[in-house]
């Protein structure tokens, strides 16, 4: 469970059940923060600029007094003192800059809630500029994606309004198709990390209750589990069109069924998903590692041969190979080797760099002919693999990770909006004069988390400050072109015009899930919070303890 208490400037202790065993200094403590947080922005710039002054006047005297005491001029002593005066000047600015950046990330979540709250409370989506809502699942996504972030950055009034209605009115007995992937790793995983975060049950009773009426979903002859399920009436098919479902998907709801096994000691969750990672793992058809992008929900074998991606349908297969095995204590061998494996078959088959500026990048493979093309979805693998070096994997993946981290940042600098499309092309000849080629049906921006998520992981594992400063770039842009005025963010359709950048009316629940939770842990200065040596961040951002035992 989360300390209650961290080191972190901008948050605030949330929970009510720890709250009353405060003690009276915490108290204290607790409602300075509140005074401080009732100040604006400005009252608190000033303030804090005011303290910084004061600080430098002070170590400015002091220099000068010591010396006068001296009696006598003593160069080395001043400049002893002066050094100390730079240095100090360089922390204040820098705790100015690290307080200014977590503000921002702050602000722009209270400014997509505030449009969630007005126009879509309750519903799944937001749409910001109609000033409504969408509906897919009809489970309340936005708001149940969003309550670990507003734990973790300290939204102490957000964050109890969310949870009165996850209390009163979130119904999971409804009689509505689900997709198993999404609502496993947005509805599940948000419930069981914000258990973790806070302690309190309701959260934990919330998430037996969802996970139990997923498992229709594995009743299939082939143990692939159908890709929905409707959690009213316990039953579960594949699309209307196919019977096959997504290797993506039905590899990418381990971490959570694992977790849920272990909480509730009921078995049934992780024998079903691991018997489906079971049955992958044996699977021929894959390439040196590399998995197809479908399997059939009757024979279990894979379909769409031939066709390799990192991006979507197949992206976070090998997130979760990685991630699992970190999960459970790293003992179980299958995992790592197929992640092992995957990653050199990466590297042979997928690794290439552009001719003009030698950017590395992971294209697609389809019936042996490369394809420069890579979905901004790929960009969470600089992250994966980083977290894997920082596991004692080949040092060669950090390098791997540290060049594509470089892409993924072109990605977004060389466009006018300063914002990535959904899709990159990649020039392979020296004489092309741009790395990057958009094509106009891939200029859209949804809002996606992969980028600031592995600058994430990459600022914790490097401390470069170079991966902040680029996440603050993005930010910006964000904030520029995709910010709703009277609350909440928006899709854009074309991120090569600046003066047009056509926003799309949709707030993916994934912004305040995802995006802007990395970019609150990018900037956070607690290495504490969220350590990555004792959580595992599920695929949609949802934090979930590494395991004290390996699993039974
Ligand atoms: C999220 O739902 C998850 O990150 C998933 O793994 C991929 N797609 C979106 C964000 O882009």
């Amino acid at each position: 469970m989360y300390p209650p208490s961290r080191k972190d400037f901008i948050s605030l202790t949330l929970s009510d059940s720890h709250s009353q065993t405060y003690n009276n200094g915490k108290h204290r403590r607790q409602s300075c923060w509140r005074k401080w947080k009732q100040l604006s922005r400005l009252q608190r710039s000033l303030i804090l600029f005011l303290l910084a002054l004061l600080l430098i006047l002070g170590l400015l005297s002091y220099g000068s007094i010591t010396e006068h005491w001296r009696g006598k001029h003593f160069p080395l002593h001043a400049k002893l003192t002066s050094h100390t005066q730079r240095q100090s000047l360089s922390l204040i600015l820098m705790v100015l800059l690290f307080i200014e950046r977590l503000e921002a990330v702050c602000d722009a979540f209270r400014h997509a809630w505030k449009g969630y709250k007005d126009y879509a409370w309750g519903h799944d989506e937001l749409k910001p500029i109609s000033k409504s809502f969408g509906e897919w699942f009809g489970l309340g996504l936005t708001l149940i994606d969003a309550l670990d972030t507003m734990w973790i950055m300290g939204l102490k009034e957000e964050f109890a309004e969310a949870k009165t209605w996850v209390e009163k009115d979130l119904s999971f007995n409804k009689n509505v198709d689900v997709n198993l992937f999404e609502t496993t790793i947005r509805i599940l995983g948000g419930l069981l990390s914000t258990y973790h975060l806070t302690g309190d049950q309701l959260f934990l009773e919330k998430a037996k209750d969802l996970g139990s009426r997923l498992m229709p979903a594995f009743k299939t002859p082939s143990k692939i589990p159908f890709s929905d399920v409707n959690i009213g009436k316990g039953t579960a098919h594949p699309p209307r069109w196919t019977s096959d479902s997504t290797l993506a998907e039905v590899t990418s709801i381990q971490l959570e069924f694992r977790e849920l096994s272990r909480l509730t000691q009921d078995p049934q969750y992780q024998e079903a998903v691991n018997e489906v990672m079971t049955l992958v793992h044996k699977l021929p058809g894959k390439h040196d590692g590399l998995v197809p992008m479908f399997i059939n929900t009757n024979n279990g074998q894979f379909t769409h041969k031939g066709v390799f991606t990192l991006g979507a349908r197949a992206d976070s297969y090998y997130e979760y190979l990685l991630k699992q095995w970190i999960q459970g204590g790293k003992t179980e061998d299958n995992l790592l080797e197929d992640y092992l494996q995957a990653i050199e078959g990466v590297k042979k088959h997928l690794v290439r760099q552009t001719g003009p500026s030698k950017l590395t990048f992971v294209g697609e493979l389809s019936h042996n002919r490369f394809n420069p093309k890579m979905d901004h979805l790929v960009c969470f693998l600089p992250g994966t693999l980083a977290l894997g070096a920082h596991n004692g994997l080949p040092g060669d993946h950090m390098d791997l990770a540290v060049q594509l981290m470089e892409t993924c940042h072109q990605m977004y600098k060389q466009m006018e909006t300063g914002l990535s499309p959904e899709i990159a092309h990649f020039s392979l000849q020296a004489s092309d004069g741009s790395d990057v080629i958009v094509k106009p049906a891939d200029r859209h921006n949804l809002l996606r988390p992969e980028t600031v998520e592995s600058l994430f992981y990459m600022y914790r594992f490097t401390k470069d400050t170079k991966y902040r400063d680029w996440g603050w770039d993005m930010l910006q842009s964000f904030n520029k072109y995709t910010k709703v005025s009277g609350g909440g963010y928006t899709s854009i359709n074309n991120v090569r015009d600046p003066l047009s950048p056509g926003p799309r009316d949709k707030m993916e629940s994934f912004f305040l899930g995802e995006t802007l939770k990395y970019f609150y842990l990018l900037f956070s200065d607690d290495m504490e919070l969220l350590s990555l040596d004792k959580y595992v961040f599920n695929t949609e951002a949802h934090p979930l303890p590494i395991w004290p035992s390996p699993p039974k």
